[in-house]
């Protein structure tokens, strides 16, 4: 296992020399964050990437994520040129040395929360979900009332999506992710890259969006899209463990086992309601996953890439992008290679 920790580029207030002290992380996940969604990423920005993460001690091992474009999702005619797009990134960032790609197949919203600084009882903050607080958002006037996605789109773009949508059935959507990875997963082999796809986050569907990587049998048949050790998955604690349908640590030790599981997303939620859930402290005691039993399952099939603790609380009055400060989420890798440790004979 090699620990690693999520920087979003320089203009993040989490440094690369914060990150350079927490004992034991080595390894950067990031992406080239000013190249817009669809168009190639260019040698220069991602060696212009590599450069300043390599001066900082530190090596970039994965990229998180390359975004897919809407029409790929959509399965849109003019799918193929950013297909064609897509392949020469993971082409460019696999001959920059990055051994992992993170990417997400999630309509619309690639993650959603409804409180994105909710109070728990220690005064640390926290996001939050609930399906209930969800149904009461108003997306007439656009995203605006959206937790996170603010500014992302104004009522007739987000209606002009949401109306391609309501076209697009979950098989539609398998199709769709299937095509895709036909002609990405042989690109991805060649350039020495694994993908890694994301769950849904929440595991099910919100505003009418179809929503397919979900539970076990979702990866399951992710994994048979196309049969290849480069098809795998970022496996994320804290999404899976949303849905109380989900025994996390049981799927853990399937993936674990088939030698499918390329990244590591170790965070933890407590299930509040029936689709509702805060998230916590990475430790098994604060919520609904057994940290314990997904690294002792990743221990004992040998698992040697990289994990990160997924999310953290705002503590010590830390302020700056949500789920993504400094302090908890160094608590958190210093949890998780402590249970490393610990599980490992
Ligand atoms: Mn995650």
């Amino acid at each position: 296992m090699r620990m690693s920790f999520r920087w979003y580029g320089p203009d993040d207030r989490v440094t690369l020399a914060n990150i350079r002290q927490i004992p034991g992380v080595r390894d950067i996940v990031s992406a080239v964050y000013d190249v817009p969604v669809g168009d190639a990423w260019p040698e220069a920005n991602v060696s212009r990437l590599v450069d300043l993460v390599n001066d900082a001690g530190l090596s970039l091992s994965v990229v998180e994520s390359i975004p897919v474009h809407e029409s790929i999702k959509l399965g849109l005619a003019d799918r193929d040129r950013y297909i064609d797009a897509y392949a020469q990134s993971v082409e460019r960032v696999g001959a920059a040395g990055v051994s992992v790609v993170c990417y997400n197949f999630m309509p619309v919203f690639d993650w959603m929360r409804t409180d994105l600084a909710f109070p728990l009882p220690d005064g640390s903050s926290t996001l939050t979900f609930s399906d209930d607080a969800l149904a009461r958002i108003d997306l007439s006037r656009g995203t605006g009332e959206l937790p996170g996605w603010s500014t992302a789109y104004d009522a007739v773009t987000l209606e002009r999506l949401l109306s391609q949508w309501r076209a697009v059935t979950s098989e539609a959507l398998w199709e769709h992710l299937g095509y895709f990875l036909e002609r990405i997963v042989p690109v991805a082999a060649s350039a020495g890259v694994k993908l890694a796809i994301h769950p849904d986050d929440p595991p099910w569907s919100i505003f009418g969006l179809p929503r397919i990587i979900t539970n076990a049998a979702s990866l399951r048949r992710l994994l048979s899209l196309v049969d290849h050790p480069v098809n795998g998955l970022t496996f994320c604690t804290g999404s899976m463990a949303s849905s109380d349908e989900n025994d996390v640590p049981a799927m853990v030790r399937e993936f674990a086992e088939r030698g499918r599981i390329h990244f590591m997303h170790c965070r933890n939620v407590k299930r509040t309601g029936a689709r509702a859930f805060n998230e916590v402290a990475h430790p098994s005691a604060f919520g609904d996953v057994d940290m314990r039993a997904v690294l002792l399952a990743l221990s004992q099939h040998g698992y040697t890439g990289p994990m990160r603790p997924d999310h953290g609380r705002m503590i010590w009055g830390e302020t700056g992008r949500a789920g993504y400060g400094l302090h908890d989420r160094a608590l958190g890798a210093m949890y998780l290679q402590g249970l490393w440790e610990g599980v490992s004979a």
